[in-house]
């Protein structure tokens, strides 16, 4: 086993300028890790508080107007600064040259300012937050945001604006790069699965988050300037903010989960020793989503005035985007079937991701039925489905892909057992948190009140209970993470046995990421198994 080697990209030099002015794709994966680190816990802040509130039925933690600001800061810093980066941001940036064995990406200096606009947008959030807050929640719904909110609106949304270039700016590499810097051999069609769902996730950030800056900037100037684009009383229209707020914001939730998938793409085939089931129909499904997610944005809008045969199409569009994300589960499934399977920590990942983005996929489907909707929508309901995928699927997916690529980045290996034991901690947490609030919802409770009637309690104090369990599941990896990067044993070039270019390398990789140029001979997930010998 090569031991880690003497020259690599974290000790090419030491000096925090090098860091600060690097180029190199995996230093500013490393630099998004600690920004959006920071923003998880800022964020997980804020769900702590949002969870001791709903302990009791009365609210007697913080004022009404308090708790509005914790639920809208919670869900403004989850999404905004930390789901959306998550994954391509972390991983991509530092795993895509790699599997496409090139040096860098395309724009290497364009990489760097990303980082810079992602880190300006989210002081500018930050300084909102520090000077008082917003209470608008995550969507910002007009007319409150853009005439009644006496909160931090317009310092919260050029926050996002900002952001917003640095989402786009990484979309537009990332395509380049994999246009333009794939090895010899390496085809389209024997692409990773994790690269084609970056690529789908690129083209939903290029296409869709410019509607989002326009949609926040032209609150910003309403408030500022008073000229009537929301404002009813100014001739304005209120429901057009929600229509431009969807078109982007709908996508943007495949922004959130499309990486996760591509994640686990990757991890189950390695630990099933198994040729990837229907690669080419999991790559289509990819592009699929991409595209069916721009056609639903009115499924949010069900109950806003929209007409009945609008409301229609917009529910079969719905239950459309459900079958790319079917053909994916399923081919998982059947990747996983009859497979040489090992539970290693990426693994128990990628089965809690099968399952939980399931759950939350198929209560989708319950949400786009027009009458189920009307009683769920607003509700509790609402709130289990998508933390079921957006931390059940992407989160579970975010720290799958970190176990399985952490030896790569780091050279090091993490404690197996203590990375599974905290697997099963967060699933058992999670499930703890979310779940009661499908039946709180179905029941009647509505999202964002600080108070509600006492027979909720129950099942509110299990889901607050579930919280602390599953904040101290996020503890565990935080804590033995770092301890391997001075304890753990060294990691070799391909832990794993895996396939792709990434374990063809040395761990951590060089500055320059491979000696010579690999080439690529074979399909994708080549592990001849059982079926061929
Ligand atoms: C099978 C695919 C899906 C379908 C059919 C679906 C359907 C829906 C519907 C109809 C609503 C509106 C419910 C209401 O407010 O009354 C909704 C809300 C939501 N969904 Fe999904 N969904 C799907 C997948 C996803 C995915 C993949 C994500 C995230 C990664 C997601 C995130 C959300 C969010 C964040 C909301 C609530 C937004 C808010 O009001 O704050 N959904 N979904
Ligand atoms: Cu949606």
């Amino acid at each position: 086993m090569d031991a880690r080697p003497a020259e690599n990209y974290l000790n090419a030099d030491y000096s925090v300028r090098s860091w600060l002015l690097t180029t190199d794709h995996k230093r500013i994966g490393i630099l998004y890790l600690l920004s959006i680190t920071f923003f998880f816990f800022v964020g997980g802040a804020f769900a702590t508080l949002v969870r001791l509130e709903l302990m009791t039925p009365a609210g007697d933690l913080v004022q009404p107007e308090t708790y509005n600001k914790l639920f809208s800061m919670h869900g403004i810093v989850m999404v905004f600064f930390f789901l959306i980066p998550s994954i391509p941001a972390v991983l991509g940036n530092f795993m895509l040259p790699l599997m496409l064995g090139a040096r860098d990406l395309a724009f290497p200096r364009v990489n760097l300012a990303s980082w810079y606009l992602f880190n300006a947008g989210g002081l500018l959030a930050l300084g909102a937050i520090l000077s008082g807050g917003v209470d608008t929640g995550w969507t910002f719904y007009t007319p409150y945001s853009s005439v009644f909110s006496n909160t931090h609106v317009v310092l919260t949304v050029l926050g996002i604006f900002v952001a917003g270039f640095s989402s786009i700016l990484t979309g537009l590499n990332f395509i380049v790069t994999t246009h333009r810097l794939r090895a010899p051999g390496l085809t389209w069609m024997r692409l990773p699965l994790f690269v084609w769902s970056l690529y789908a996730t690129s083209l939903i950030q290029v296409l869709a988050t410019p509607v989002l800056a326009v949609t926040l900037a032209l609150v910003g100037i309403e408030r500022l300037a008073g000229v009537g684009i929301f404002d009813p009383a100014l001739g304005g229209d209120p429901v057009l903010f929600q229509h431009l707020f969807w078109f982007y914001s709908h996508p943007a939730v495949y922004i959130m989960i499309l990486p996760g998938m591509g994640v686990v793409s990757e991890i189950v085939p390695v630990f099933s020793r198994k040729r990837f089931f229907g690669y080419a129909f999991v790559a289509f499904a990819s592009l699929a989503i991409a595209v069916l997610g721009f056609l639903v944005w009115g499924h949010h809008m069900f109950v806003a005035g929209q007409s009945l045969y609008g409301g229609m199409v917009f529910s079969l569009l719905s239950f459309l985007v459900a079958l790319p994300s079917a053909v994916k589960v399923f081919n998982w499934t059947a990747t996983l079937y009859k497979g040489s399977i090992s539970f290693e920590t990426p693994m128990l990942y990628a089965l809690g991701f099968i399952g939980l983005f399931t759950i939350g996929g198929l209560t989708g489907l319950f949400l786009a039925t027009l009458a189920v909707d009307v009683h769920v929508h607003d509700t509790y309901f609402v709130i289990a489905h998508f933390h079921y995928i957006m931390v059940g699927g992407m989160v579970m997916a975010y720290l799958g892909g970190m176990h399985y690529w952490w030896p790569k980045m780091t050279g090091r290996r993490y404690p197996e057992g203590w990375g599974r034991f905290a697997a099963i901690v967060i699933f058992i947490g999670f499930n703890l948190t979310f779940f009661p609030q499908f039946i709180l919802g179905y029941a009647g409770m509505p999202r964002r009140y600080h108070a509600y009637p006492e027979e909720y309690q129950v099942l509110n104090v299990m889901s607050s209970a579930g919280a602390s369990i599953l904040a101290a599941g996020y503890g565990l990896p935080m804590l033995y993470l770092l301890w391997s990067l001075r304890y753990g044993p060294a990691a070799g070039r391909n832990p794993w046995n895996a396939t792709g270019l990434e374990w063809r390398t040395a761990s951590p990789p060089p500055a320059h990421n491979f000696a010579e140029t690999p080439v690529v001979t074979e399909p994708p997930y080549f592990y001849p198994s059982r079926e061929e010998t």
